[in-house]
């Protein structure tokens, strides 16, 4: 029943819009121990006398041995690497003017509209799923779908690293009941702005992206190539390892709280690490011995992007061996960790090569904790 309903959803196109301002973990290096040097001349007499520590400086070997990354693409270099800034700067745009994300969508949802041959007429609906939106409302979504021409409807969602397949669950669900005939997925991810560059432990992790993904009903869609959703799975558990403290109510915060640490992305990255690699592996295998697929019958896996080890690890428990390197690519070491665009990225750079039926998995993990696995059968028309 399950295999039936499921079967009649593809994805028809794909879209990836790069910046393309580039940061080496060398440039990023030099930055940051600039501002090491300069915080700590500024408070030389409180570390000599104890009460505050040191800043150390970061390493490029150490970046990329710990993440596997080695550079990423950001939206602006110039405020991220000034070490009396150290984030991006951002000119602001009047309310009449297409917003940051809502640009970046347009230009990932274009490339996806025409690799599936499709115009924004042919669409029913807007799914911007992202780890973080640029304001409250109107959602992004409705400004996406307004700006491409697609009549219908629009909403924002977040599901931290797991909003673009926790998205392709939600259209899939609405595609197979009927509510939308076609429906884009899209993730822009602006990771420079709630990453805090001035950290050691996480200055390296994150650049900026955004995907899109078009799914359709498949008896509609009429691309050459597609990729039948054949099933999803998605879980959340409650975990504070990542966590991010900026919301609404952070004017009425006490005074002098309003600015903290916690107020861009925090992480417990060893936890992560040891925590969510069994989890994922689990979910994955508990999948596909649901729909009855033997692991063996897997080509590819599309996973998240944070850690060249852990995705090692991952493949391994998975396969039961060491993956070669075309049956889980990695594309971490040029774009960083994206947030929940890395397995789509992925996935879209990295799928034209497969054969008629080839069977291939879209995994993504992260913040909540939250894991969504997207199990896809490739379709040439
Ligand atoms: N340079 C030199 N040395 C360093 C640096 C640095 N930059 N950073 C840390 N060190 C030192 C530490 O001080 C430590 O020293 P010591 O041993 O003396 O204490 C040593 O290196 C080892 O440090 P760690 O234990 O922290 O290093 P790890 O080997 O654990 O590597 C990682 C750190 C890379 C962060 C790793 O733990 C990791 O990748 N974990 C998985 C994390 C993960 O997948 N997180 C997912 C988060 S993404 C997500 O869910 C999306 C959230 C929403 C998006 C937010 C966008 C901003």
């Amino acid at each position: 029943m399950k295999e039936n309903l499921m079967s009649q959803v593809v994805i028809s196109g794909t879209g990836v819009f790069t910046p393309q301002e580039v940061i080496s973990n060398a440039e990023l290096v030099t930055s940051f121990n600039a501002y090491a040097d300069l915080q700590n001349e500024k408070y030389v007499d409180e570390i000599a006398e104890g009460s505050r520590q040191a800043i150390a400086h970061s390493s490029e070997e150490f970046i990329f041995k710990a993440s596997g990354i080695e550079q990423r693409h950001v939206l602006n270099k110039s405020g991220v690497l000034d070490p009396k800034i150290m984030h991006p700067v951002f000119p602001k745009r009047q309310d009449g003017e297409l917003s940051l994300m809502a640009e970046m969508a347009v230009k990932a949802c274009n490339i996806a509209l025409e690799q599936a041959e499709r115009a924004a007429t042919d669409i029913d609906a807007v799914i911007v799923a992202a780890s973080n939106h640029e304001r409250a409302y109107p959602a992004v979504a409705i400004e996406v779908q307004q700006a491409l021409g697609v009549e219908g409807f629009g909403f924002d969602m977040n599901v931290a690293c797991s909003s673009a397949t926790f998205g392709i669950q939600a259209a899939t669900d609405m595609i197979r009941s009927g509510s939308a005939r076609a429906i884009l997925v899209v993730n822009p991810e602006i990771c420079s702005g709630h990453l805090e560059w001035r950290d050691r432990d996480c200055h390296f992790i994150f650049g900026d992206v955004c995907t899109a993904v078009l799914l359709e009903q498949k008896n509609l869609a009429i691309a050459t190539d597609q990729f039948e959703i054949v099933s999803t799975k998605c879980l959340t558990k409650y975990s504070n390892n990542i966590r991010n403290n900026h919301g609404f109510l952070r004017r009425s915060l006490p005074a002098g709280l309003s600015d903290q640490r916690d107020m861009q992305f925090m992480q417990e990255g060893r936890k992560v690490f040891k925590e969510v690699v069994p989890t994922v592996a689990n979910l994955i295998l508990e999948h596909l011995g649901e729909e009855n697929i033997d692991v063996a019958d897997i080509s590819r896996m599309w996973l998240h992007q944070a850690n060249k080890a852990m995705n090692d690890l991952i493949g391994r428990k998975v396969l039961g061996r060491v993956p070669e390197p075309d049956e889980q690519p990695n594309i971490l070491q040029k774009y960083a960790n994206t947030s929940s665009a890395g397995s789509i990225i992925a996935f879209s750079q990295n799928s034209n090569d497969l054969a008629d039926g080839s069977l291939g998995i879209i995994c993504s993990f992260g913040a909540g904790y939250s894991v969504g696995n997207v199990i896809v059968r490739k379709r040439i028309l």
